[in-house]
């Protein structure tokens, strides 16, 4: 892998714009010091390998999305670390591999901040390099101590892990608290109502979506029976906190005008922001503005809403002039689910649409679905389109950056390939221990290999293969993307291999 540093990147867009015409401020540009490009993640979640037009999805039209895929490197063996949303956000702020944290799992919203204060991460390792840091969407990294007090500051959180701006829903929009936080504290709280949270226990007169299911407007299938707000009945138990309690619906456009504001107030100088987008995790609750426009229902909806809000941040990148200057990536935390909880017609009403694509599994997964995720990095006029095979890993990030930058902080687990990010050079990973549920797989090559696990092979609530089997599955992706025949022993010798690869990277 070919070193890339900040300035050899930049030395390139300067001799680019040298051999074109040129005006006096942009001479004067080029002469001082070499500006940081701002970086932006844009993090969907629960978004699959399929539901993109750009990775093949022909039954939804993702045209923003597709724009950054077909203008900039799109990758089609990038991964998140794992099939769940918390242990990936783990692995993508960390450049850590999740299961060395065995705390790092599905979280309810009353868990405690997961990422050390002490730990490296990459709003951290910006912060340090210049760069004014933010946070916008969903979080679900854990908050304060654990058991928050929701009325007072909450602390530590994102703020006390790199981020100097947060604006934040603490864990999922299916689960309590259904409130905004910035920068620690409960948006519009009013503290004649305050707010209590439990998962254990209901509070004595409220409504749930099992005692109530009168109340509610969408209809649970499995979990999802407790607290209802807007109709919508919730994971977890709570009370009060009516003032500040979000609109399901205006979700997306709160955290869309958040991120554009976030931009306006930062584009003079360095920043990332970590835009993490709720869709298309449940409820989907698509703005009325996008609601019967996928013909797929809501599932599709908030596809189309989310591809939506990505047009009109990149559209705020471009009219404030920065579009040129900033590295954006784009990708999931998992794969994708169709039930996750609730009736809400994303089996009934999905026609031909493969939210996997070619990919078996999906969220929960360990086959490819799970963690197989869009993956993109654009940067206007710095990356000439072009589609990977390099396997990339969420995790690389961190490693990535700091090495552009010149800075030395990096982790063991990421490794630094900007040439790869940058669509240089296709020479990517070679090995990456992937996770779903606390259980873990090795991708080497073309190969992966699914140790035995016990458990059921589907899990029928979401119905999706798990990849659970007694015996050990050996896959050639590049013959058999779909994982449908298992090699294991019929190809002794890789099984051994990759047997051995895999002890020495995660031990016995
Ligand atoms: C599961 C929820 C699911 C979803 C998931 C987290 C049930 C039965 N299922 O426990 O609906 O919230 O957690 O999704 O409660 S993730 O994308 O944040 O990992
Ligand atoms: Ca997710």
């Amino acid at each position: 892998m070919k070193k890339i540093t900040l300035l050899s990147c930049l030395s390139a867009v300067i001799f680019m714009l040298s051999c074109g015409t040129k005006t006096t401020e942009q001479e004067e540009t080029s002469s001082t010091e070499p500006t940081k490009p701002n970086i932006v993640v844009i993090y969907l979640d629960d978004l699959g390998y399929g539901d993109v037009s750009a990775y093949g999805a022909t039954e939804l039209n993702t045209p923003n999305m597709d724009m950054l895929a077909n203008g900039g490197v799109r990758f089609t063996n990038g991964y998140a670390t794992s099939a769940t949303c918390t242990p990936s956000r783990y692995g993508l702020l960390t450049g850590s591999y999740p299961w060395r944290n065995e705390n790092a799992r599905i979280l309810p919203g009353t868990a405690p901040l997961l990422i050390s204060t002490d730990q490296m991460t990459l709003p951290k390792m910006l912060k340090e390099q210049g760069y004014s840091t933010g946070v916008v969407g969903k979080w679900h990294l854990g908050l304060g101590e654990g058991d928050a007090d929701w009325n007072e500051h909450i602390s530590p959180g994102p703020n006390e892990v790199g981020f100097d701006y947060s604006y934040i829903m603490a864990a999922t929009q299916d689960r309590v608290p259904t409130v905004y936080i910035e920068n620690g504290d409960v948006v519009n709280l009013d503290p004649n109502d305050p707010i209590q949270v439990d998962y254990k226990n209901n509070f004595e007169g409220e409504p749930t979506g099992k005692d109530n299911p009168d109340q509610t407007t969408m209809k649970w299938h499995h979990g999802h029976n407790n607290s209802i707000v807007n109709g919508i009945p919730r994971i977890g138990f709570m009370k009060g906190g009516e003032a500040a309690k979000w609109k399901d619906v205006d979700m997306a456009d709160h955290f869309l005008t958040t991120a554009k504001s976030y931009v306006k107030d930062h584009k003079d100088s360095p920043f990332f922001l970590y835009y993490a987008l709720q869709q298309p995790h449940v409820p989907r609750t698509p703005h009325p503005r996008f609601e019967g426009k996928s013909g797929m229902g809501p599932r599709g909806d908030v596809i189309l809403e989310a591809d939506w809000c990505i047009g009109e941040f990149i559209k705020t990148l471009d009219e404030e002039g920065i579009l040129e200057n900033t590295i954006i990536v784009l990708s999931s935390d998992n794969g994708p689910v169709l039930n996750d909880g609730y009736y809400d017609d994303a089996v009934e009403k999905l026609g031909d649409h493969k939210p996997a694509g070619p990919l078996r599994g999906g969220k929960y997964s360990l086959y490819e679905a799970g963690t197989r995720v869009p993956f993109v990095t654009y940067w206007k006029g710095t990356i000439q389109p072009t589609v990977s095979d390099a396997m990339v890993c969420q995790m690389d990030l961190l490693n990535s950056f700091a090495d552009m930058l010149g800075s030395t902080n990096m982790t063991t687990d990421g490794q630094a390939m900007m040439d790869v990010f940058l669509g240089e050079s296709k020479q990517g990973r070679e090995n990456l221990v992937l996770e779903a549920t606390s259980r873990t797989a090795l991708r080497s090559g073309d190969w992966m290999m699914i140790p035995p696990y016990k458990g059921a092979a589907i899990n029928k609530s979401v119905n999706i293969e798990l990849g659970n089997d007694e015996d050990y599955q050996l896959f050639n992706l590049k013959e058999d993307l779909g994982q449908q025949t298992n090699l294991a022993k019929t190809n002794p010798e890789k099984l051994k291999e990759l047997k051995a690869t895999y002890e020495s990277l995660v031990g016995d």
